[in-house]
């Protein structure tokens, strides 16, 4: 057994979890293997700096292994992002539960799911989740990991059928006390969305852009006394049709 020096908390809760990467994606009932329609980087740690590129799609430090596959999704169904600490854990090792925080998922409407590099404008929040129970200190990332890595996503019905990037990300606090050490996981699949009515036009934000790295839901003590009972989760509200 190995420390995770990276991970001080791991010290505290025990070595077997960490960080975390979106491993599957479960679509139509069909759930596809580790990194098949999704680009999963072979290191497991997180992106750090909300002005890099890597902030849409992770790579830089961890560089990413493309995929060919496209994934089908009906508009207005749930897909299910599937998190673990790392490619090779167990179905039930997810994420050190020190690692507090929100769990959010974005689309971006894309010409190629598989070539796109994901980075600029054109992104919508579909998801989110922060504290649950400030009492408690109940967080979207302990929900995650009593539905073993399961994150639901509804695909929105009104939007226009197409290629698309799903960005599933979650936002790890227990350094975010001080700037820069907010810890940002994200991984996206590519999927094609199929029987979109097309009805409406989200907003959209561009990534690098929309975080900055004093937003209330990024530079945060939430070990602060008295303790938080409040969460402002960073970025755009999400689009509902
Ligand atoms: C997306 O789905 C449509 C409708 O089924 C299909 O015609 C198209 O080939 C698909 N595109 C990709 C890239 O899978
Ligand atoms: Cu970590």
């Amino acid at each position: 057994m190995k420390f995770q020096v990276s991970c001080s908390l791991s010290v505290l809760v025990g070595v077997a979890s960490s960080h975390t990467i979106f491993t599957q994606l479960t679509a139509g009932g069909v759930t596809n293997g580790i990194g098949v329609g999704i680009r999963i980087p072979s290191y497991d740690g997180p992106i750090t700096n909300v002005n890099s590129n890597d902030i849409a799609c992770n790579g830089g430090p961890n560089p990413t292994t493309p995929s060919s596959k496209i994934i089908d999704v009906q508009a207005g169904s749930t897909v299910k992002a599937r998190w673990r600490h790392t490619q090779q854990s167990g179905s039930n090792d997810i994420i050190d539960a020190g690692h507090s925080g929100p769990v959010m998922a974005y689309l971006k409407k894309v010409s190629n799911a598989a070539t796109d590099p994901g980075y600029g404008g054109g992104w919508f929040k579909i998801s989110e989740a922060g504290l649950i129970n400030a009492a408690s200190k109940q967080w979207a990332v302990n929900d995650l990991i009593k539905n073993l890595g399961e994150q639901s996503i509804p695909i929105p019905s009104c939007i226009a059928s197409g290629q698309y990037l799903l960005r599933a990300e979650l936002i790890a606090l227990h350094g975010a006390g001080s700037s820069g050490g907010a810890q940002f996981y994200m991984e996206c699949a590519q999927i094609n969305i199929t029987g979109g009515t097309g009805a409406k036009s989200p907003a959209t934000v561009s990534l690098p852009g929309a975080y900055k790295a004093n937003d209330p839901g990024i530079l945060v003590n939430i070990y602060s006394t008295p303790a938080i009972s409040k969460y402002t989760i960073p970025g755009p509200p999400v689009f509902t049709c």
